[in-house]
C-alpha cells in the first residue's frame, strides 16, 4: 500500500495580515487561553481531505487545477470561541459568495474522492488556539482587515518532533 498524507486546502495569510494576527492574538488573550498556532501556521480551512493516497492526492491535484475560481476579499472583522473543539478563532460576519464557492466545490469533489466531510456547515475560521477548553473571553472591539485571496493551497499536516507544521505542496490563482 502507498503512504498517506494528511491533506487539506486552504487559504494562507499574507505575511503582513500574520503579522497583525499574532499581534492582536498576544494584546488580547491571556497566555494560558491555549495552546497557539504558530505563526507560520496560520490559515483558512477550505477543506479537510484526511489521510490520502497518492492516487486519491493525484485526482484531487486535477480537479484544483481545473477549478475557475475568482479572487475576492474576505473582510476579517469576528472573533469567536467553541469549547467543545477548543478552538478560538478570528473569522468574518459575512462570508463572500466566492468564498463559499470555493469550500463547496472543494468539499463536494473531496467527498466524491473518499474523503469524508463533516455535515457541519462550513465555518470561515482562521484558528488562533487549540485546546482552548476553559472559558475565554473575546475582546468586544474585533479586528477590520482584509484577506485579499488570490490563491489556495494544497498542505500537508506533518506532526514531528511534537509539533504540527503545514508544508505548502501546490497553489492554484484565484484572478481577478
Ligand atoms: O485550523 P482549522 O480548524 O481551520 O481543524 C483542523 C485544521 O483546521 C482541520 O484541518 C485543518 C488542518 O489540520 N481538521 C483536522 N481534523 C479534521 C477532521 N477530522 C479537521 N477538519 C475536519 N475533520
Amino acid at each position: 500500500m502507498s503512504a498517506q498524507r494528511r491533506l487539506f486546502f486552504a487559504l494562507s495569510l499574507p505575511p503582513k495580515l500574520q503579522k497583525q494576527v499574532i499581534q492582536w492574538r498576544a494584546d488580547h488573550f491571556p497566555e494560558d487561553t491555549g495552546r497557539p498556532i504558530a505563526a507560520a501556521n496560520l490559515h483558512l480551512t477550505l477543506a479537510f481531505l484526511g489521510e490520502v493516497s497518492e492516487q486519491k492526492e493525484t485526482a484531487l491535484r486535477s480537479v484544483a487545477g481545473r477549478i475557475d475560481a475568482k479572487g475576492f476579499s474576505l473582510c476579517i472583522d469576528d472573533a469567536g470561541h467553541w469549547p467543545g473543539a477548543g478552538v478560538v478563532w478570528l473569522g468574518t460576519r459575512r462570508a463572500p459568495r466566492p468564498l463559499l464557492q470555493l469550500a463547496e466545490i472543494l468539499r463536494s469533489h473531496a467527498a466524491r474522492n473518499g474523503c469524508y466531510q463533516s455535515a457541519l456547515p462550513f465555518h470561515p475560521h482562521i484558528s488562533l488556539f487549540r485546546a482552548a477548553t476553559r472559558q475565554v473571553a473575546i475582546p468586544p472591539a474585533t479586528p477590520h482587515w482584509t484577506l485579499e485571496a488570490l490563491e489556495f493551497g494544497l498542505y500537508q499536516s506533518i506532526y514531528e518532533r511534537g509539533r504540527t507544521r503545514y508544508s505548502l505542496l501546490q497553489s492554484w490563482p484565484l484572478p481577478a
